[in-house]
């Protein structure tokens, strides 16, 4: 078996890849539970966000109280996006949508080209962060938490077409979350996962705009 030696750097995590992510809309939903640790990778995720180009105007922040509300609020964000979308571009085109309240466009409605998307003040989000942290206790609350919501969140995203990156720290101690924000209590303070968050978030919008459109290179 070949050991790293204490020296030798990781090989985790993703290569790195630049994207352009100032044409995108990005919701983040983040739980309130274990705030210092959401704080922080609240701040990471930002921070890559605008570091990529996304407009502060263009970053639309939501909480919940814990992480089981992340997959009703992420679906609530995404279809509410939608209506705001329809609403928008009927008032600049002078068209009536009716009752925004109940009735969602369909997808036809919302395939415009991106061309047309940009110049609509409140375009869908291209991409949703859930942000939350979950610590382990001493019942198996933490294993029913962790297993129902990553599930939700990966349903929500094939369902809606709208990517959502797993922001969702499944820590068994809170050592383990604090240094995967960044905040390890040691000499070594970590990575804060919220910036990985940021630039998945706008890969993925990025490029699930260029699939819709049939663009592969
Ligand atoms: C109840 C609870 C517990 C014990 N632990 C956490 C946690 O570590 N992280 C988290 O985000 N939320 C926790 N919650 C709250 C639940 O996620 C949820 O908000 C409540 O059960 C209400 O539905």
């Amino acid at each position: 078996m070949i050991m790293m030696s204490s020296t030798m750097s990781s090989i985790k995590g993703p290569s790195s890849a630049q994207f352009n992510g100032s044409s995108l809309r990005i919701a983040i939903v983040h739980a309130r539970w274990n705030k210092t640790v959401i704080d922080s990778l609240l701040a990471g995720t930002i921070d890559k966000l605008k570091a990529c180009g996304v407009k502060d105007s263009n970053i639309v922040v939501q909480s919940v109280p814990g992480s089981f509300e992340l997959p009703f609020a992420c679906s609530k964000v995404i279809a509410g996006s939608r209506v705001q979308t329809a609403t928008s571009s009927g008032d600049l085109l002078g068209l009536s949508f009716g009752d925004s309240s109940t009735s969602l466009p369909s997808n036809k409605e919302l395939s415009a080209p991106t061309s047309t998307l940009a110049n609509i003040p409140n375009a869908p989000f291209d991409a949703v962060v859930a942000i939350g942290v979950l610590i382990k206790g001493s019942t198996m609350h933490f294993e029913y938490i962790c297993d129902s919501v990553s599930h939700a969140l990966m349903k929500i995203q094939i369902d809606t077409g709208v990517p959502v990156i797993f922001g969702v720290l499944t820590a068994l101690t809170e050592d383990q979350a604090l240094e995967r924000a960044g905040l390890g209590r040691g000499a070594e303070k970590g990575h804060n996962h919220g910036e990985d968050w940021g630039l998945a978030a706008v890969e993925m919008g990025v490029q699930s705009r260029r699939w819709a459109e049939g663009k592969f290179l």
